[in-house]
């Protein structure tokens, strides 16, 4: 164990999870809650009669065992459960500055926030208000600056109740300001699916994973970030499947898997999982798929060939062009921009031959980069060209963030509605539909800093650290007249407030939600389309907290304008059912609603690509190929990714230890290779200043700084770097984002260092 002037570092893990799962499992629930109030959370966490994992989207199974979560949902559920608690006396005393000087991880670990709090102008610190002069005071506000000035943002943790409320809310209001965590997040793929599929969405189900023989894990570090993942990928490995990792970094979770729960896992020193690491540069993998998909072409016509022209031309558009593209994509631009040889992707070529069902699985790893869409689209290709697409043990696989995110956006949290789901809402409730386009996170923030937006609300999340250039974001929430977040815990975007800053404590999941009308349920759809309720066990943190959509549909009557069709808010307020019966005329593939969501599990939404039925426009899935493109790299500097470690929840922190990556008691990194250290003459625990590099709009170049980072030797292609978010989103340049989905390029930031003497 080598030990640097901050933090200390071992050699990352050979294995994930195990027993040591389960003992830091058990840690935390002696910090947060207690050992009583931990089991009695965690075993209904997953359950079909209990509450959705706050955690991430992964689906559930159809026989859930009596321990349905994992290590990491443990955290996010005992985070939320923990016992401690932000009352007034909290904010009393502490004033606002004092609260900027704390870390993330101190503000959330104070615990659960009670009661509503307002910071007005002027003040040093947070005082309490009641819900009904806040619901009032933020009416009159948002009515006077109007719907044009003013954003609704959404965190990817909100029910489809809430969700479905806010983006009606909203439009009756007057805005499609409806800017999302998935801006941030998986937007490129929604972007790039719907053109190339007719859906946003992936095309796997839960299943497929045991009828694959083929698995690329693309991007993505599910040991961490899906971990209940793993069990999926073990199953595949048991029934044959190979797994292909391709990753800058050999992520442990892809190594071996030793299941917590099952005692030959851990007699037998756990399961292998990848067979193949591929560790590409940052920002290869369209000129690696290219050449895979070129490599496949060659052997077109031959016997061992994967490509499905049946398939193709039966369902595909655009094969012609394809071919030209990639035929024109060449063996030295492939290789020098994805860093492999060609040898080792024209394998990658023929394990895809050998294959009868490839599932392709992905997430930030491909789409925080500024060609993200190009890149999803091409291995869409590689699906389509090889037909592995609705069938069973094939197809594509974006795996979702938040445990809500893809529901919100079915809701109606998108910057434009479907054309059906608009013409029922404006039908249903003659809601005016507004016609001007909607600002996204990006354009959110910059319309806030040319005073455009006046009046921000967030339906969770934490705005400011999740966004990217946080000082630039910070500068432009404060020019806001009104900010408001709907929280269950402290974050540093309650310190950043507009002239009034509001926070509306909310219940979280785990908790039951009594209202007026009895205890309400509500319901969420998770990565692969299964739509089914959640009801949480606990005891309320405070007695007062209201459920997310009482304080939407309570905020609706306020700011939305009575009228004879108006939708029924005061009934929503207290009656979630009514809510779902309001979701089921407008939201298609909701019909009857409320009687399918009683069926133990849910129900899975109309994906027509599962079926090989591609909602485009004109009926065909559709090959689309882009240029092989990169970030190119000036002399002198790498390309920095910003990642998750193991112990937080996007900005949630729960440790400064990263235990897979061998990293303790710090997240204040900067991840080099050996060569690129040596090169600089640095070593390990050296102090460094780093500078982020863009071009602005104006085709200017910009600098940010970031300082208190120390430098870590780590295995990583040789140009590269990884440090973790939040702390680095100050190198983020706001204007830099992927082109399309305008998600920013969170793992694409071009960087130099320099030592700074101690
Ligand atoms: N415990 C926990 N669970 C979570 C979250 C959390 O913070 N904590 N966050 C949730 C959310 S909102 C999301 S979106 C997901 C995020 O899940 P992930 O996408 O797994 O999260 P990241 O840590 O951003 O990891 C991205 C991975 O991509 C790799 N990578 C970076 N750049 C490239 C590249 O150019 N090419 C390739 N091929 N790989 C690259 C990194 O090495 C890393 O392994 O997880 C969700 N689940
Ligand atoms: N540099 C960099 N930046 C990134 C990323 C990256 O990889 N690198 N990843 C991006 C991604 S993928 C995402 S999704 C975004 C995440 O962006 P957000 O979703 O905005 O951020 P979170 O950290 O998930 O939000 C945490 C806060 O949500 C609140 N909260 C938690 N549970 C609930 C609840 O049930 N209800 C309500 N109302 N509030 C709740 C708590 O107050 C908590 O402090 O960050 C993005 N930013
Ligand atoms: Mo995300």
């Amino acid at each position: 164990m080598k030990k640097s002037t901050s933090g200390r570092t071992t050699q990352p893990c050979r294995g994930a999870a195990g027993l040591t799962a389960l003992k830091v499992t058990f840690d935390h629930a002696q910090r947060q809650t207690g050992i009583p109030r931990a089991l009695r959370v965690l075993a209904s966490a997953n359950q079909k009669t209990g509450f959705d994992c706050p955690g991430c989207a992964w689906p559930d199974p159809e026989t859930r065992s009596p321990a349905e979560f994992c290590e990491n949902g443990a955290k996010a559920i005992l985070d939320e459960a923990t016992t401690r608690k932000v009352g007034r006396s909290f904010f009393a005393q502490h004033s606002v500055d004092a609260l900027k000087e704390k870390s993330e991880r101190w503000l959330n670990e104070q615990g659960r926030l009670l009661e509503p709090m307002i910071l007005r102008s002027g003040s040093t610190h947070y005082s309490p208000i009641t819900y009904e002069e806040a619901f009032s005071l933020i009416g009159e506000k948002m009515r006077h600056w109007g719907p044009a000035k003013t954003s609704f943002y959404t965190s990817g943790r909100a029910s489809n109740e809430a969700a479905f409320l806010l983006s009606l809310m909203a439009r009756e209001f007057g805005t499609n300001n409806l800017p999302d965590c998935s801006n941030l997040c998986h937007e490129s793929s929604g972007i790039a699916l719907k053109e190339t599929l007719g859906i946003g969405k992936g095309t796997v189900r839960l299943k497929d994973f045991a009828q694959s023989d083929l698995i690329f894990v693309i991007g993505q570090n599910p040991g961490t970030n899906h971990p209940r993942m793993l069990s999926a990928l073990k199953e595949a490995k048991k029934n044959g499947a190979t797994i292909v990792s391709v990753n800058p970094l050999i992520e442990t979770g892809l190594i071996n898997f030793s299941h917590p729960q099952d005692p030959e896992d851990l007699l037998n020193d756990g399961t292998p999982l990848a067979d193949h690491f591929v560790q590409l540069n940052i920002n290869g993998d369209l000129a690696l798929f290219r050449g895979i998909n070129k490599s496949l072409l060659k052997s077109d016509g031959k016997k061992e060939s994967a490509v499905d022209h049946p398939f193709i031309k039966k369902h595909v558009r655009g094969f012609d062009d394809f071919l030209q593209v990639c035929k024109e994509s060449s063996w030295k631009k492939i290789v020098s921009e994805s860093g492999i040889v060609q040898e080792e992707i024209e394998r990658l070529a023929r394990l895809i031959e050998n294959s009868d069902n490839m599932i392709a699985c992905w997430a930030m790893g491909l789409t925080q980069h500024q060609n993200a869409v190009a890149t999803i689209q091409e291995v869409t290709n590689l699906l389509l060209l090889t037909g592995n697409m609705g069938r069973p043990g094939a197809g594509a696989c974006p795996v979702r963030g938040h445990s809500n995110v893809q529901g919100d956006r079915t809701m109606g949290i998108a910057l434009t509605l479907p054309v059906e789901h608009a013409r029922r809402m404006k039908h249903e409730w003659q809601v005016p539909m507004p016609k001007a386009p909607g600002l996204d996170a990006v354009g959110t923030i910059e319309a806030m800093a040319q005073g455009k937006v006046k009046a921000f609300f967030a339906l969770g999340g934490n705005f400011l650290s999740a966004s990217p250039d946080t000082q630039f974001t910070g500068q432009a929430l404060a020019q806001c007249a009104l900010t408001v977040h709907v929280s269950t815990k402290l974050n540093r975007s309650h310190l950043t407030a507009g002239s009034i800053g509001i926070i509306l404590p909310c219940l979280g999941r785990t908790e039951r939600d009594i209202t007026s009308s009895g205890e309400q349920k509500v319901s969420v759809e998770n990565s692969m389309g299964v739509v089914h309720s959640s009801r949480g066990k606990l005891r309320p943190a405070h007695p007062q907290l209201l459920g997310e959509p009482s304080i939407i549909a309570r905020l609706a009557l306020e700011i939305c304008p009575p009228s004879p069709h108006t939708p029924p808010w005061s009934k929503w307020v207290h009656d979630y059912e009514a809510i779902r019966d309001g979701i089921a005329k407008v939201v298609p593939g909701f019909e009857r609603y409320n009687q399918r969501l009683a069926a133990p599990g849910g129900f899975e939404l109309p994906n027509g690509p599962r079926e090989r039925n591609f909602t485009t426009e004109d009926g065909y899935a559709h090959f689309i190929a882009s240029e092989i493109s990169r970030i190119q790299l000036k002399e002198g500097e790498l390309l920095l990714m910003t990642v998750r470690s193991h112990d937080q929840f996007n900005t949630t922190v729960y440790s400064n230890d990263d235990r897979y990556r061998g990293i303790y008691g710090t997240r204040k990194v900067l991840l080099l290779n050996k060569e690129d250290l040596q090169k600089r003459e640095l070593k390990s625990g050296d102090l460094l200043q780093v500078t982020s590099h863009f071009t602005n709009s104006q085709g200017e170049s910009e600098t940010r700084v970031l300082q208190g980072l120390r430098a870590h030797c780590y295995a990583l292609p040789p140009g590269s770097a990884m440090a973790y978010f939040p702390e680095t989103n100050p190198l983020v340049f706001i204007n830099s984002h992927a082109a399309r989905s305008r998600t920013p390029t969170s793992k694409s930031i071009r960087i130099t260092i320099k030592c700074v003497q101690e």
